[in-house]
């Protein structure tokens, strides 16, 4: 478990206000304010213009951005606003919250839950589903067992309700907080609360998923505090839908259960759990990415169920789960190419192919491959990207590739052809491919081979790290 120290030793050398591009609006200001008092615990009054209090917002959103691992600029810049405005649990992501302190746990293993009411969102049974599920989540990688009681006092008590609800920590209406709990400690410690101005949903449907949204606050529950690795549960972002029932704890959340109560000794060693899932590093030397794209003007990088996002102003590349930004996309993409005729990014996966405008899925998508014009002996697409000169979008299938006319929408004659042929110096499968600058990029394995289209000659061979600063 990463544990985020309060550390804010920011170097009065380095404080000078930067000038943001675009100032934040006065509604993005107060909605700053009352995040980082919220979350960071920001203390100067609202509005306040005076020295002091600049300084300190200065701090507080420099916190929050090495929190989030945003660049650090100490502004209400663009990605800094689009993270706050985003659905988040309600704990403080810093350690002066008292009760997380001096890591709080349960002195017993066999601790008990209490479903104190409904909410109208779903039925009861779907609710009694989702907590048990969301427990067992930490259950089974831990001597922990929860056992529901009915009446009187639970350690973990699970209520729904709005805004003031009868702790010191009222919710806030539709969106913003979804929930929050209490670290181990008699009476309200444990305790789980949910924003009845919340859709909880079952499924996948609109709204937030009660079984992650649980998932998340038991860990809280159990004196887990929040974690900077945007992979895991205890992140403090909402993460999307997953299925409770092949939902696998990822590893920053196991290591940080079992260093408060240590591994479940109950496990069947014939019956393995699967492996917790790691966040992918950029800075790996054998990552071999999924799928390789630009966004309007900035560059994707997609890996299992996150993706990097690389900009011309950005040092580092910024890490997201793919279902924070387009919860209808699959994880573990095949390819991705942004059109230069409408500027569509199309993602495929498996037969299937999605069309994004920005943040949204164009409706009637996903849609077959074979809608393209690929033979329907074609299964899946390996890589794929448009070519600015001669306005065609290239696809690589195992070793061979084809050549898409994007205005008239059809194959063009003469396709497939072999890899080898076009791109001389590369053989075999691709795994990603983009332009970039007048270049084209075929990523093969951890390497990227830099190709002029024109000459079709090959220039360089670099590592993912050329593009991917890590
Ligand atoms: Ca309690
Ligand atoms: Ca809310
Ligand atoms: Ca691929
Ligand atoms: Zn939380
Ligand atoms: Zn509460």
């Amino acid at each position: 478990m990463k544990t985020f120290h309060l550390s804010i030793l920011v170097s009065l050398a380095v404080a000078v206000y930067s000038v943001p591009l675009l100032s934040p609006t006065e509604e993005d200001e107060t909605l700053a304010d009352s995040y980082l008092k919220r979350f960071y615990n920001l203390t100067e009054q609202v509005g306040s213009k005076a020295r002091n209090g600049l300084f300190e917002r200065y701090e507080k959103v420099s916190e929050m951005q090495r929190f989030f691992r945003l660049k650090v600029t100490g502004t209400l810049d663009h990605e800094t606003m689009h993270m706050m405005k985003k659905p988040r649990c309600g704990v403080p992501d810093v350690a002066a919250f008292s009760t997380f302190q001096n890591s709080p746990k349960w002195q017993t293993n066999q601790l008990t839950y209490r479903i104190v009411n409904y909410t109208p969102d779903m039925s009861a049974s779907e609710v009694d589903f989702s907590i048990e599920k969301a427990l067992q989540v930490w259950a089974k990688v831990s001597p922990l067992t929860f056992t529901r009681i009915y009446s009187g006092n639970a350690d973990i008590m699970v209520s729904f309700g709005g805004r003031e609800h009868g702790d010191f920590y009222p919710f806030d209406g539709p969106d913003g907080t979804l929930a929050h709990a209490f670290a181990p400690s008699p009476g309200i410690g444990g305790d789980a609360h949910f924003d009845e101005d919340e859709t909880f949903t079952f499924g996948s449907s609109r709204g937030y998923n009660l079984f992650m949204v649980a998932a998340h606050e038991f860990g809280h529950s159990m004196g887990l505090s929040h974690s900077n690795d945007v992979g895991a549960l205890m992140y403090p972002i909402y993460q999307g839908y997953n299925d409770p029932n092949t939902y696998v704890l990822p590893r920053d959340d196991v290591n940080g259960i079992q260093s408060l109560y240590g591994p479940n000794s109950d496990v069947n060693p014939d019956k393995p759990d699967p492996k917790p899932p790691t966040t992918p590093d950029a800075c790996d030397p054998t990552l071999v990415l999924d799928a390789v794209t630009t966004l309007r003007g900035e560059q994707m990088f997609f890996k299992d169920r996150f993706f990097w996002r690389v900009n011309s102003q950005s040092s580092t590349a910024q890490q997201n789960v793919i279902k924070t930004y387009w919860p209808e996309l699959p994880d573990n993409v095949d390819a991705a190419y942004e059109s230069g005729e409408n500027y569509n990014v199309y993602i495929f996966k498996g037969s299937q192919v999605w069309a994004l405008s920005g943040y949204d899925v164009i409706r009637g998508y996903p849609k077959s491959l074979s809608s393209l014009g690929l033979p329907r002996t074609v299964r899946k697409v390996d890589a794929a990207f448009y070519d600015e000169q001669s306005r065609k979008t290239f696809f690589f299938i195992d070793e061979n590739y084809y050549s898409y006319d994007e205005a008239r929408k059809t194959m063009d004659d003469g396709f497939p052809k072999r890899i080898g042929d076009g791109f001389p110096g590369i053989g075999g499968k691709v795994a990603a491919a983009f332009q970039n600058q007048g270049y084209t990029y075929l990523f093969k394995g951890p390497y990227v081979y830099e190709f002029s289209l024109r000459s079709k000659r090959l220039y360089r061979v670099l590592r993912n790290s050329y593009f991917l600063t890590c």
